[in-house]
Order: C-alpha cells, then structure tokens, then sequence
C-alpha cells in the first residue's frame, strides 16, 4: 500500500457518481481508512421543478427516454453545497467520477466559452444556459433507436463487425445509435453540435472548466470505440453520423488526471486550486473497482430490479452471441457487462403470485427442498428479456416431480443462476469468488442458491454505493495509490458472510445446466 499521506497531512480523495436518480459524492482518506463525507441530491425530490420524480422526464414518444443536462447541473452545485456543509473540500486532492453509462449531451460552439468564463459565474445553471444544441439528454433506457441499430449494422456488413470492433453489437441504448438517430431526425441540431460529451466527461468537463477526455470504460458503451486500439473506430464513426470525429473528445484512462479543478468551485466551495481531476468513467466499471473486483477470477451479481453480472477479463474477448458487453476495466484490461431484465420482477411476480413472503425465499424453506437441486426446470422470464433476446411472456417449465409452491420457487431462481452461468460461459473466466451485491444479496437462501450452481464462494459487501465508492478509490489511485491495498482497506466483506458452496450438488447443476439450454433453445427456436 502506497502511503497516501505528505507530511503531517492526510490526503482526501472525493468520488462523484451521476446515476440515473441522484448525483452522491463520497470523500475517502485512505491513510486512516475511513469514509470522511458523503452527500446526495436526489433529482426527483430535491429538483422537483425538472418534473423527472425517477431522474428522466416521463412519457417521452417511441421509446424516447430523456433526461434534462441542466438538472445534472444544478445538482452538482447543491450537492458541493451540502458536501461543503460536512467537511472543508480544501482537503481534497483529487476528484474521479462515474456517470450512468450511454446517455449523451450535445454542445454548441457557446460552450467553450462558458468553460472559460466559468470561474466569475454565480451558478451553474446561469453559466450554461444557451450552451446545449440538443435541449435534452438520451439516457440509457431509451429503446428509441431500432432503425439507427439496423442501419448502422448493416453498414458495417452485420452485428459481428460491430461487437468485434466495439465489444457490443449495436445496441438501443447505447450512444452511437443515439447519436445518429439525431442526426437524422434534427439535421440543423446535428450541424450545430460542436461537442458530444458522455453523462461522466460532461460532468468531468464542468468541474475542469476544459473539455475531459471520454475513459475507456465509459468509450466501450458507445458502439463508436475500437476496443483492441483504444480509438475512435474510424468505420462505425462513418457508420453513424457525418462528420462525427470532429465531435467527440479524445479518449483516455479513467487514472491520468486532466488538469485541475476550475476556479469556479475554488472560490464557491473552496477546493485547493491544485485538486486534480480525472476523466470519469460509467458507474458498471466504478462498481467494478468500488466492489473490489477489478482482478479477473471475482465476479459480481447484482440483485436489483434487472439482475447484472459483471467480471474483469484480461482480453477483450466479445459474446459470440451478441448478448453480453465489453467495457474498460479502470484498472486495466477489460471486463464484461451482462443485463438480466427479469430480476427482481421475476422474484417478485412469483412471490405475489403465490401469496408468499420473502421468508419463502429464503435458507430454511430452500434447505428443505434441497433434494431437488437442479431436478426441476423453470425459465425464468415473466417478461421481454434481452440475455437471450426473447418476447417471454410468462416462464415455462419441466418439471420432474410434482409442483408445489417450494419447489416452483428454487426452480425459479435456479433457473436465474442457470441462465447467467450459461450466458457467462464465452468470459471462459472461471469464478474464483462471486461478490453478491443488491437489495436480495442480503438473504442468505438466494446468496447460498449462487453459491451453489456457480459452485464458488460468495461473499457481501459492506458497501453501499459501490460506483461513488470507485470514483474515490479511482481517483486515490491516480493520486499515488494503488488499487489492490486501497480494495483490502474499502471494499471489506460483510463479517460471516460469506458462504460455500455445496460440493455435493456439483454434478446436479452441470446436468441442469445442459438440460436448461436444451429447453431454452426448444423454446426460443420453436
Ligand atoms: C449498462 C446500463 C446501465 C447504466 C445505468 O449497460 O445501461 O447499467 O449504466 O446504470
């Protein structure tokens, strides 16, 4: 571990992570260990006069969902507000950031300038107003794009040209899909872009006062960068919009600090006028570090309402299938993003249709069906899923003895967990230890249930909001740290949760395992 101290005085490193409903910071000292500050501004309650109560103005049209940039903005200024009301941010040596992945901002040729004069602004607000070509911001639920994806894939000769160059196949919500569908469906808006920022360099760009470099990670979910060259991929560029090179920033690791902080949050929050600021990434690559997983062989499952699956990867090898993303690790290398839509809407649906509680789901009622791990197959989809792409509508089953209530619900979640391994398998990464996070990571049934068809070790973690939680480690790291004593130190497991496998059903689920992808190929080809 790299002492993060100079002389008597420790050094303070503060994380930002833009997600899609609140802008929280979190403010780390390394040197003592501990979580200094930390502060949220929650876009619905706290910017209520946006009318976005989820961070995202509702009922946008075909499929359209927008989020306001200006609202980002004024969040920031509440939020150093709040933050500077718990701690003294002249402590602050370097700030790093994460944003929610995809979503884009459109600059015109006022924006430059309102970065220059930015340090006699009053507001952030007042600063850019007039600064935006495109009033407002796709963000990565917008589903508005199928034209865009077709047309770009096929200009490219087909989905496999893509996701070999890009680590996806073009994809609805990503940006260079979003971009072109602008481009075409507002031709002057498009002419008068001068700049297209992410979410997370539009952020890091405002707290430089100079345009920051887009990160690797954050790149990736573009469907425009060239994993293997770390470049603007000349081919999908022309693929998705004219003239689209002289539009974007240049591209950089998430650890080379960019300069300084501009010298309007010197003067309004009081920052050192020597705290750097690094290109921010997405919020999947700052979870990987803030989970502490950035090394190959840890695997993180997030529990939410879409259940994720992300893992650090060496190579940047793609999903034949066209299922699973690459993006930048911030440590280095790569890693692997798979979205699983029915989540906890699938655990939900089952629980309220069978009029149960969460106890159902949980160790004592699991262990007494434990004769019956991997015997009985369930899909399980209630709805639309993307892994693998099919129009479910509700699950469909093969069961090998009689159904009952328990029984339905550990084929359910088997059938989750059955599901992510098979559509993990093209990582070829073996899990050494799988990090369980989201709101059912805390029951232990569900925990011991992945433990089991993964046939690894899983462990909770202790921390909260693991993307702002990376920021700060990302941006200790570009301070002088180095990211494996900083992960011993922050990302700690939960003490006594961690939980082994059941070597004894190894072979039921490899069975179950061949026998899911039979019935689910049965189903999606029938
Ligand atoms: C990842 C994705 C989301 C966003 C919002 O591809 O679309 O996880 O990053 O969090």
């Amino acid at each position: 571990m790299v002492p993060l101290r100079q002389e008597t005085k420790h050094l303070m490193f503060l994380g930002l992570d833009s997600s899609t409903q609140s802008l929280s910071a979190l403010v780390i000292d390394p040197a003592a260990g501990i979580t200094v500050a930390e502060a949220s501004v929650n876009f619905g309650s706290d910017l209520p006069q946006y009318g976005s109560p989820s961070g995202f103005i509702p009922v946008g049209k075909h499929g359209e969902v927008h989020a306001d940039p200006m609202m980002w903005l004024e969040a920031l200024d509440m939020l150093l507000a709040k933050l500077s009301e718990k701690m003294d941010l002249g402590q602050v040596t370097a700030i790093a950031g994460s944003g929610q992945q995809h979503g884009s901002v459109y600059l015109n040729s006022n924006f430059s300038e309102a970065l220059s004069g930015l340090g006699s602004a009053e507001g952030l607000r007042s600063a850019f107003s007039g600064v935006f070509s495109r009033k407002t911001s796709p963000i990565w639920m917008d589903t508005s794009t199928g034209e865009e994806c077709v047309e770009i894939t096929a200009e490219m000769n087909g989905s496999e040209e893509v996701c070999s160059r890009s680590g996806s196949i073009a994809v609805e919500r990503f940006t260079g899909p979003q971009i072109r569908r602008f481009s075409k469906a507002d031709p002057e808006g498009y002419a008068k872009t001068s700049e297209i920022h992410l979410v997370s360099s539009f952020i890091a760009t405002v707290l430089a006062g100079k345009s920051i470099p887009i990160d690797y990670g954050d790149g990736a979910g573009m469907n425009l960068m060239n994993l293997r060259e770390l470049d603007w991929d000349e081919g999908l560029l022309k693929a998705t919009a004219e003239g689209l090179s002289e539009r974007l920033p240049a591209l950089s690791s998430c650890l080379s600090s960019q300069g300084t902080v501009s010298s309007y949050f010197v003067k309004k929050y009081g920052f050192s006028p020597d705290c750097a600021v690094c290109p921010f990434t997405g919020d999947n690559p700052a979870s990987l570090v803030g989970m502490g997983a950035t090394s190959p062989g840890q695997i993180v499952i997030s529990l939410g309402t879409s259940d994720t699956f992300f893992a650090a990867m060496p190579e940047p090898k793609t999903d034949p299938q066209g299922f699973g993303h690459v993006f930048g690790n911030p440590a280095g290398g790569f890693m692997s993003l798979i979205c699983f839509r029915n989540g906890s809407l699938a655990r939900e649906a089952l629980r309220d249709e069978l009029g149960v509680g969460w106890d159902a789901f949980d160790t004592g009622s699991l262990e007494e069906t434990l004769g019956s791990a991997g015997k009985n197959l369930t899909l399980p989809f209630y709805g639309a899923e993307i892994t693998p792409r099919f129009d479910f509508n509700s699950p469909v089953t093969d069961f090998s003895e009689e159904v009952t209530s328990a029984l339905r619900i550990r084929s359910l979640l088997e059938g989750q967990f059955l599901n992510m391994k098979l559509h993990s398998a093209w990582m070829g990464v073996a899990p050494e230890r799988i990090r369980l996070t989201g709101g059912a990571a805390q029951n232990d049934g569900i925990a011991q249930l992945v433990a089991d068809v993964f046939q690894a070790p899983v462990e909770r973690l202790e921390v909260a909001n693991s993307a702002a939680l990376g920021a700060a480690l990302i941006a200790a790291t570009a301070g002088g740290g180095e990211f494996v004593g900083l992960q011993e130190i922050f990302c700690k497991s939960t003490p006594g949760s961690l939980l082994m496998p059941n070597t004894d059903l190894a072979g039921n689920y490899s069975t179950a395992l061949v026998e899911f992808e039979k019935l689910l190929g049965k189903t999606t080809n029938a």
